[in-house]
């Protein structure tokens, strides 16, 4: 595919747009950018591009695309934007980011999927492979735009993908050579507008493999494990639950590989430095993904040994007066803090809240069960959270305006031995640009209340 003298069209201007514009144009591509938002909101991302030749078409500025050849949507753009339309009513074609990194390129792709745990297995799987000295580069959602990588690397590099919903849809030819989803439940709803678009998004990440390419499935998720039907990969299944014929799982208290002629111990479950059962299935997921490419045991092992986790991931930030302050601002959906809480001893004050995503919060509060004893609310679903927990039974609820205000508040509601929770079930979007500022301003937060 030749970029040279290409008129691209980039929508969106972050992350993406910045590796993006900085990759096509070092092509030979001519770049216009365009973005719903000013030039003032974007400047952090303006100033990164000052080596690059752009034409920008920012807030309502009118631009042709008439000559547009092709155009490269960020992942948070939905596609069913009025720009969109109107360049695929002119047969423009509009790709994401992962599918024309993998036009682009020569290497090898992994692609992690899958609701939760994506994230920390995209970091631990580029551990083991880090320590094997295989060359690698981890990108995607993990917040590493992958084109500026892509067109970086050698070809003999392996690229490490988080890849989202928001990737994965309209794929094309993207084809890894391993693909893993982690599990499945309804997220982003107001993006994908039903759960069967979002199932059928994350389901492109094995829709080119074939019988040379592994997929990688968890066994436990029944919607998950059944995606073996539909993929001409060779399947490993891993299972934190089960025995498997053929798979990665827990025999008396060892994660053991099981497949074919071949079993081995790879390590006693309380080797593993990160904490609870989602994180034991990272640990498959990772495993099953290194195993795969050809990782020695012991590489896998030691680095297992090794790692402590992600940022902003059930991330352990203080002991304050015998209670303890995690931030797990990552917990963006009602699935992934449902499993911070299960990971916790009871006694938790629980910091939720966020933007409103459509999601069901049922669950959520369910899953307190006696272990969270007050719940913090911030941001755009406050009250529907409130709402919720109350339709339960449950009432010990705190409105607060800011994260600020919402640890001084959960400070004083906590005793020695308790745990101070921000998991907030919800995008941050209402109130911060990222979950990354939303856990950092937490961090903070918690700091000044030790110097307080
Ligand atoms: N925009 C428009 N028009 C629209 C919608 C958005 O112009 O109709 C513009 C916005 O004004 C904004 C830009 O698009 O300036 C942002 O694009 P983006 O939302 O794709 O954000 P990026 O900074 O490019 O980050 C994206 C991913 N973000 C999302 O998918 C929302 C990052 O994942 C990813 O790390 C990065 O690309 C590199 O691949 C973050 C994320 O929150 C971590 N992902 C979601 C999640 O994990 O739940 C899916």
């Amino acid at each position: 595919m030749d970029m040279e003298n290409k008129n691209i069209l980039i929508i969106g201007l972050g992350i993406s747009g910045v590796s993006t514009a900085k990759a096509l144009y070092k092509l030979g591509g001519k770049i216009v950018i365009s973005d719903s938002k000013s030039e003032q909101e974007l400047r952090e991302y303006i100033e990164q591009l000052s080596e690059v030749k752009i034409e920008y078409a920012l807030g309502d500025k009118f631009f042709n695309i008439d000559k547009i050849d092709i155009a490269v949507k960020s992942p948070g753009v939905p596609f069913d934007i009025e720009l969109i339309k109107k360049l695929e009513q002119i047969d423009v074609e509009v790709v994401t980011d992962i599918e024309l990194a993998y036009r682009l390129s020569k290497n090898k792709f992994i692609a992690i999927t899958g609701t939760n745990g994506k994230t920390t297995t995209t970091a631990l799987t580029g551990e083991m492979f880090k320590n094997s000295k295989k060359p690698y580069h981890i990108a995607g959602n993990i917040g590493v735009g992958i084109l500026w990588e892509v067109i970086n690397s050698n070809k003999e590099d392996i690229f490490i993908v988080e890849a989202s919903s928001f990737q994965l849809q309209n794929t094309v030819e993207f084809k890894p050579f391993i693909s893993l989803i982690t599990n499945m439940t309804p997220d982003h709803l107001n993006w994908h507008k039903t759960i069967e678009h979002y199932i059928n998004a994350k389901k492109k990440v094995f829709k080119n493999q074939d019988q040379h390419d592994f997929t990688i499935l968890n066994y436990d998720d029944k919607l998950v494990r059944d995606f073996n039907q539909e993929t001409d990969g060779e399947v490993i299944f891993f299972s934190t639950k089960e025995k498997l014929e053929h798979g990665i799982y827990v025999e008396n208290h060892n994660i053991v590989i099981d497949i074919g002629k071949y079993k081995v111990v790879v390590i006693g479950i309380d080797e593993l430095k990160i904490p609870g059962r989602h994180n034991l299935e990272n640990a498959l997921s990772s495993i099953a993904i290194a195993f795969s490419a050809g990782i020695d045991v012991e590489v896998i092992r030691e680095t297992l040994r090794e790692f402590e986790g992600v940022e902003h991931r059930l991330e352990f930030v203080k002991e304050i007066g015998g209670v303890r302050y995690f931030n797990d601002s990552k917990g963006t959906n009602p699935d992934a803090s449902i499993k911070a809480i299960e990971s916790l001893p009871t006694g938790i004050v629980l910091i939720a809240g966020g933007m409103d995503k459509g999601s069901d919060f049922n669950e959520f509060i369910e899953s307190f069960s006696g272990k969270v004893k007050s719940l913090v609310l911030i941001g755009e679903t406050s009250q529907i959270l409130k709402k919720t927990a109350i339709s339960h039974g449950f009432t010990d609820i705190h409105l607060v305006e800011n994260i600020d205000e919402a640890v001084r508040v959960s400070a004083s509601l906590s005793k020695s031995g308790d745990s101070v929770l921000l998991s907030p079930a919800c995008a941050s979007w209402d109130m911060f640009k990222s979950y990354e500022q939303r856990g950092e301003k937490f961090k903070d937060s918690v700091y000044k209340l030790e110097e307080a």
